[in-house]
């Protein structure tokens, strides 16, 4: 019997809501995928509430957790998953454990959300820039919306052909897969997203767009990095199909969530994601949305 993939997911938890781990973890689960999660946070609940409340891991917490798997010998993983991370020590020690996870499995495959910020705002503190742009070689996958990827690459992206520039470069870093999670540009009127794969000789580069919702989510990108993930394991890399199924039940997800919405008072708690309601798109989506070959 083919073992089961086994994912190791460092993220947030919060106790109410969907972001970090509490939104990657069940619909990582309902694909098949064992998930053994690392919380980088406990917090009451994600930032954008009034008020926030809980602890934060170490990097020698972390360092001492990965340490007592290794002893066990229970530190196989297929998948590394990393989303938002607040401290320049703990991101060092991320890069520590890709490595050391590849000393058990070579082909450990990192996918990295280089969470930093979003329409022109840092949220996290600069130091962490630098780092993030050497941990880029050291993924297999990265997804950096657009303003990430304007930090990762110094540029700046206004239009498709810049965006293109920048993936270029960040595939000249060292990463296979670059999915540009979420971009408005000038020269396109919806929300995009680009991917773009390469190995080898082969290149493979898509393009999608989804109507712009008038509400701001959270933990929709911890979502979609869990899900990207998922399918391109179960489709075997097949880039295209990954990304429609992706993007497809994010999609799906958001629609109920903004239906749920509907006649309510629009609050932090009220916009949280309806995941858990989302089981059936999740474990069997419908295409709603094609990708575009490039
Ligand atoms: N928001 C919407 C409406 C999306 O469709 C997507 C991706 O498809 C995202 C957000 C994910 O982007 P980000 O990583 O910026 O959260
Ligand atoms: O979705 C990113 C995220 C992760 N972790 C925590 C957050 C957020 C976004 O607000 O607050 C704790």
């Amino acid at each position: 019997m083919e073992e089961s993939p086994r994912v190791l997911s460092v993220q947030s938890h919060v106790v109410s809501g969907y972001v970090g781990n509490k939104s990657a973890v069940f619909p990582l689960q309902l694909l098949g995928f064992e998930v053994d999660f690392i919380n980088s946070v406990q917090f009451s609940n994600h930032t954008g509430y009034k008020k926030v409340k809980g602890q934060i891991l170490t990097e020698k917490d972390l360092a001492e957790l990965v340490q007592g798997l290794a002893e066990n010998n229970i530190d196989y993983y297929t998948h590394l998953l990393t989303g938002y991370i607040g401290s320049v020590s703990f991101l060092n020690q991320i890069a520590c454990v890709v490595k050391q996870l590849r000393e058990r499995n070579p082909n450990l495959i990192y996918v990295c959300d280089p969470v930093m910020g979003d329409n022109g705002r840092l949220y996290v503190n600069e130091e962490l820039i630098p780092i993030y742009k050497n941990i880029i070689s050291l993924a297999t996958v990265i997804t950096p919306n657009l303003f990430e990827a304007e930090i990762l690459t110094d540029t700046k992206i206004k239009r498709t052909d810049n965006i293109w520039k920048a993936i270029d470069l960040l595939h000249k870093k060292g990463c296979e897969t670059v999915v540009i999670s979420s971009a408005e540009l000038e020269d396109r009127p919806d929300l995009s997203i680009f991917a773009s794969k390469r190995k080898g000789d082969s290149i493979e580069k898509l393009s999608m767009s989804v109507e712009k919702l008038p509400i701001t989510f959270t933990g929709t990108g911890d979502l979609f990095a869990a899900l990207l993930l998922s399918w391109m394991y179960k489709n075997d890399n097949n880039l295209k199909e990954s990304l429609e199924k992706t993007v497809s039940t994010l999609q799906g997800i958001l629609k109920r969530t903004v239906d749920s919405i509907k006649g309510k008072e629009f609050n932090s708690r009220n916009v949280e994601l309806k995941l858990i309601q989302s089981k059936c798109d999740i474990e069997q989506p419908k295409i709603t949305h094609h990708a575009n070959i490039e």
